[in-house]
């Protein structure tokens, strides 16, 4: 599990379970200023041999109010349809389509969160629903958004968003829940610093309140040339308790911040719930 994934540069893989195949949907890396335009859908059986199902979704010609900077794509499944929720100029859209590898429709023609809908940046979307079916919907760079999605998966009450900013947060809030504990992880630092990480906290709720920052459980490892490690997601095997964490890090060799790579490693929990470092 050591070697990147996917082929190429990509970043912020958002990897999710349908069935019994896993789905991995990242940012195109390698442009300046991470200017990319198009999202690609990658699956397997296996975590190690992926298909290439093409571009799924393209800014520059399916999204009318964005062009660029196609960013941290999330990926979910309701009621037999996909949703896609993804960045575009520095807002929030919501895709829908009939299949995991689309082709995706824009499901408003506007952003769900548009760039100033809150203070600091609308990017990084990431979407859980609970056990009893509620869907959840967090974001933000500069501060975790969360608020319940209603159950068309394309509106909420903005009444209902939340702020929380965890000590170290910078951007890529993600959520699973396990043995009735939420986990809330999240990105530290900048995604150009080798000290990229992740970090987490947790609550009884998908909402919080969240506990203090109980530690870091993702960060480089200079010794192997592993760097700038963050922007992650996690799934569960199915029918297991067995989790994957995918992330990415500066391309090896000679990567940075725009020039990154898919990895997944196992996660691990300690008896009492705690998540276990992954270096
Ligand atoms: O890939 C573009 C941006 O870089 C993401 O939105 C951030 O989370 C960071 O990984």
């Amino acid at each position: 599990m050591s070697d990147p994934v996917l082929p190429g540069f990509t970043a912020d893989p958002h990897l999710v379970v349908y069935g019994d195949t896993y789905w991995l949907y990242p940012t195109t890396d390698g442009f300046d200023d991470w200017s990319g335009t198009r999202f690609r859908a990658y699956s397997s059986t296996d975590l190690t041999r992926w298909t290439d199902h093409g571009v799924i979704l393209d800014l520059a010609t399916d999204i009318s109010w964005g062009d660029a900077y196609a960013w941290a794509p999330a990926a979910i499944e309701k009621n037999g349809r996909y949703y896609l929720y993804f960045c575009a100029e520095k807002a929030i859209g919501v895709a829908v389509a009939d299949s995991p590898a689309g082709p995706f429709r824009d499901a408003l023609g506007k952003p769900l969160i548009a760039a100033d809908a809150y203070p600091h940046q609308m990017i990084d979307p990431m979407v859980l629903t609970d056990g009893d079916g509620r869907s959840y919907l967090y974001w933000g760079q500069g501060a975790s958004y969360q608020v319940p999605l209603h159950d068309d998966m394309v509106s909420f009450d903005p009444d209902q968003v939340r702020v929380y900013t965890p000590e170290g947060y910078n951007e890529a809030s993600f959520v699973i829940e396990r043995d009735g504990v939420y986990y809330l992880m999240w990105s530290e630092n900048d995604t150009r610093s080798a000290d990229y990480r992740v970090a987490y906290a947790v609550s009884g709720h998908p909402l919080g309140p969240w506990s203090d920052r109980r530690g870091v459980i993702l960060a480089k490892d200079e010794a192997r040339g592993i760097l700038g490690t963050g922007h992650h997601s996690v799934a569960r095997a199915p029918g297991t308790d067995d989790w994957y964490i995918a992330y990415h890090r500066f391309a090896i060799p000679g990567g940075d911040g725009t020039h990154r790579e898919t990895a997944i490693d196992r996660l691990h929990f300690t008896d009492d719930g705690a998540i276990v470092p992954v270096f």
